[in-house]
């Protein structure tokens, strides 16, 4: 359509950095900023005052679970949107409002590990106890899953009743849990409750499908889709006519996405096994829970008979002695530096083909990305 174009002209791509870091401290402390006000719009007196220890107990789930993390998928809405929208769509109030929405993916991430760590069996997150482990919570703490997950709805209405874009991310949101949930049903397909994992299954084209909906939909499409939404598209008159919902560069930034995500999933499962839990804040289960992981679909693919036979003997035993077993078997077939390689090469490869990409999305929304991922430890 002539008489429309997109509000930003993509600028020369800046010579991406070399090594991956976490986001400025100004920013995340601005994001910081403005949770206390979240924590007020989903507990405030006058919602459900009847009901003020349930409102205490909300507050408290919020505060443990919802921040302490890199906060790096919160925080890429509002700089995606700085780099996607007119500079006079930048104001004070829609950066407040993008970092609403990063609030919102903030809660939707700490409902999915709430439910993650109790699925896992997984001890330790963001360098704390996990939350149904904390004062026992036990499976009570499903029902907090609940209450984050909710809150994304609640603020998004507050917020975003009234917007253009308003049912454009209801249903984004919507489906990118719908995509998350599917991928973690088949995570955990792969060693089902009370059965050996079922190491035939354990194939690239199948883990690579786990990746894609279970972490990368959420993680990279969700937060760039948002600030598609509310960056807006002008026309001639440089009126601003709709947000980015153009299908074609949507399909465009979500492939792109979704392939960093599976990298950033494979380096997920890479620290499991071989991070720092100081550096990562948890304590890896995949070994002993069986999961069709990277490491272990790499290592399937090189073994000999008879150390396939050691991974069917010993893999998704939670005994310390079976994971150290197949640890053992990592580190013999070489695979922290396969790992080295895979992570320099898909990068490179992910540089290239964000180089591919419609001139319509300003590259640096993704390389800011891939920068923030590249050689991560935590
Ligand atoms: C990462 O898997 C995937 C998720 C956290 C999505 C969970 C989705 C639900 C619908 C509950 P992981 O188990 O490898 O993550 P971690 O290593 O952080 O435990
Ligand atoms: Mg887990
Ligand atoms: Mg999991
Ligand atoms: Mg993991």
């Amino acid at each position: 359509n002539r008489l429309c174009q997109l509000s930003n002209v993509a600028p020369v791509d800046l010579p991406p950095a070399k090594t991956g870091h976490a986001a400025p401290l100004d920013k995340k402390r601005e994001f910081m900023s403005v949770f206390p006000d979240i924590v007020r719009d989903l507990t405030e007196v006058g919602t459900h005052s009847d009901i003020p220890d349930a409102q205490k107990w909300y507050a408290k789930v919020l505060q443990y679970n919802a921040v302490g993390g890199k906060m790096n998928r919160g925080l890429a809405v509002s700089l995606s949107f700085k780099l996607l929208a007119a500079p006079d769509l930048v104001t004070p109030e829609n950066i407040r409002l993008a970092y609403i929405l990063g609030w919102c993916i903030e809660l939707l991430q700490s409902f999915f590990l709430v439910a993650d760590d109790i699925i896992d069996g997984s001890k330790m997150r963001r360098g704390k106890p996990a939350w149904y482990l904390n004062d026992n919570l036990g499976l009570g703490a499903f029902n907090d899953a609940i209450l984050l997950e909710a809150g994304v709805y609640k603020l998004l209405q507050k917020h975003f009743r009234d917007a253009p874009y308003y049912m454009d991310m209801l249903e984004l949101f919507h489906e990118m849990t719908l995509k998350t949930a599917l991928g973690q049903a088949l995570d955990l397909l792969s060693c089902p409750a009370g059965q050996r994992p079922n190491l035939s299954k354990f194939t690239m084209e199948r883990y690579n499908a786990i990746v894609k909906y279970k972490t990368a939909y959420y993680s990279f499409y969700l937060p760039v889709a948002l600030s598609m939404y509310m960056a807006g598209i002008r026309n001639t008159d440089n009126v601003r006519v709709a947000g980015i919902t153009d299908r074609e560069l949507h399909r465009q930034a979500r492939t792109i996405l979704v392939e960093m995500g599976q990298f950033f999933q494979v380096q997920d499962d890479y620290l499991d096994c071989f991070g720092d839990s100081s550096v990562t804040g948890k304590v890896g289960t995949d070994i002993g829970e069986g999961k069709c992981t990277w490491l272990s679909v790499v290592a399937l693919q090189r073994a000999s008979p008879s150390q396939r036979r050691i991974m069917e003997e010993h893999y998704g035993n939670p005994e310390q002695e079976s994971v150290n077993k197949v640890k053992a078997l990592y580190m013999e077939l070489g695979l922290p530096a396969t790992y080295r390689a895979y992570e320099d090469s898909t990068s490179s490869m992910i540089r290239i083909h964000i180089q591919q990409i419609s001139r319509g999305l300003n590259h640096n929304v993704f390389f800011k990305f891939l920068d923030k991922i590249h050689k991560r430890s935590s």
